[in-house]
């Protein structure tokens, strides 16, 4: 039972990506500048690759925004791949315009060559790569922004960092390193941190195991290209004893108040009012240009993996794709808390603080 939802469409580099968001109330004001600098966020960070070169990502929407605002129809969203130019005879849609190439055989692996392959009986692993790409990141990124413009008008906000890269936890350390690793035609991955703050308390469920909000939340980051592990509050949760990890309550002005964020943010599947604070890893980008030991799926020989073109570290732009999902998960839970079907419907006085 999904109030906010959203499809994507598009392959990496097909003609555009595009998604249908649904469930958004009336009267939402929709700064599109503020959804193109979210996708700038996107393809910066250090150590991205050619293909950021090539793409300057901007959002055409052409359905449900009329004048600046929603008026409680579906909206699309849609970029357009520049590259797709040098691709438009590979990607075609039309039978007559087959092609080999830029097709190929070898599974990289990390990637979703192999299973993709096999689960969809696929002989060109271009097949697989083109949907499994993180490049559809940029149109979740698009649908995160205008979630995030939702959740605006109650305050709630998100920020990500960068914690580490590789083993390298200071900045000068963590460039040197991804010069490092391009040199070496390796790729790193690192921990990043996100936080939304200004939330209500009671956002998810104690009540069962699907509605609770950290279990979603998790999923939500941890589908993220890449993404290996999630952690909810202070990562060394392992090493703490319950005195030393639990955070006490007081009264500070007659309301609930703490003095620590262990749990960051959530208590029994519930948003407890604290700031949410979550760190994700992201392994290491799969397409490496030293490549690693591989298998040609057409002859069942050893040979290298496939290499075109790729990124050293990605890591950076996770985090932001992370602050999307992470918006789109809370936008669902204020509509199903609240939910009403034009903005003058929410109390919005209520969640002053
Ligand atoms: C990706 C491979 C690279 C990345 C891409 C993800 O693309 P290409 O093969 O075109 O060089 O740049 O990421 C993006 C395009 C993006 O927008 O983030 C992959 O294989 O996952």
């Amino acid at each position: 039972m999904e109030k906010f939802r959203f499809l994507t469409a598009g392959e990496s580099h097909g003609k555009c990506l595009t998604a249908i968001i649904e469930g958004l109330p009336a009267n939402l004001e929709i700064d599109v500048d503020f959804i193109n600098n979210e996708l700038k966020r996107r393809q910066g960070g250090y150590g991205r690759g050619g293909r950021m070169k090539i793409e300057s990502d901007t959002v055409e929407i052409t359905s449900g925004v009329r004048f600046g605002k929603t008026f409680g129809a579906p909206i699309t969203l849609v970029i357009y791949n520049k590259d797709f130019e040098n691709w438009q005879k590979i990607m075609s849609s039309l039978p007559e315009d087959y092609t080999e190439e830029k097709s190929f055989t070898t599974y990289r692996p990390g990637h979703a060559d192999f299973a993709g392959s096999v689960k969809y009986n696929q002989k060109d692993l271009r097949n697989i790569l083109e949907r499994s790409s993180a490049r559809k990141t940029a149109i979740e990124v698009a649908v995160g922004a205008v979630a995030k413009l939702f959740l605006k008008q109650f305050g709630i906000k998100g920020s990500s960092k960068v914690l580490q890269i590789s083993n390298a936890t200071s900045e000068d350390d963590m460039y040197k390193a991804i010069d490092e690793a391009k040199a070496a035609g390796d790729t790193l991955g690192g921990k990043f941190e996100v936080a939304y703050e200004n939330l209500p308390v009671g956002l998810g469920s104690c009540v069962h195991w699907d509605r609770k909000l950290d279990g979603r939340l998790a999923q939500a980051v941890m589908s993220i290209p890449a993404v290996k592990s999630v952690t909810i509050g202070n990562p060394n949760v392992c090493e703490m004893s319950g005195s030393e990890y639990h955070d006490e309550i007081f009264v500070q002005d007659g309301k609930i108040s703490r003095k620590t964020n262990n749990a960051g943010g959530l208590e029994g599947g519930m948003t407890n009012g604290e700031n949410i604070v979550l760190t994700a890893v992201m392994k290491p980008i799969p397409t490496l240009r030293k490549p690693l030991n591989s298998v040609d799926c057409a002859t069942m020989e050893p040979t290298q993996a496939h290499f075109e073109r790729s990124d050293t570290c990605a890591v950076e732009a996770c985090s932001v794709v992370a602050e999307a999902r992470i918006a789109c998960v809370l936008a669902n839970e204020i509509l199903l808390k609240f939910g009403g079907d034009c903005v003058e419907d929410y109390n919005l006085e209520k969640f002053k603080k």
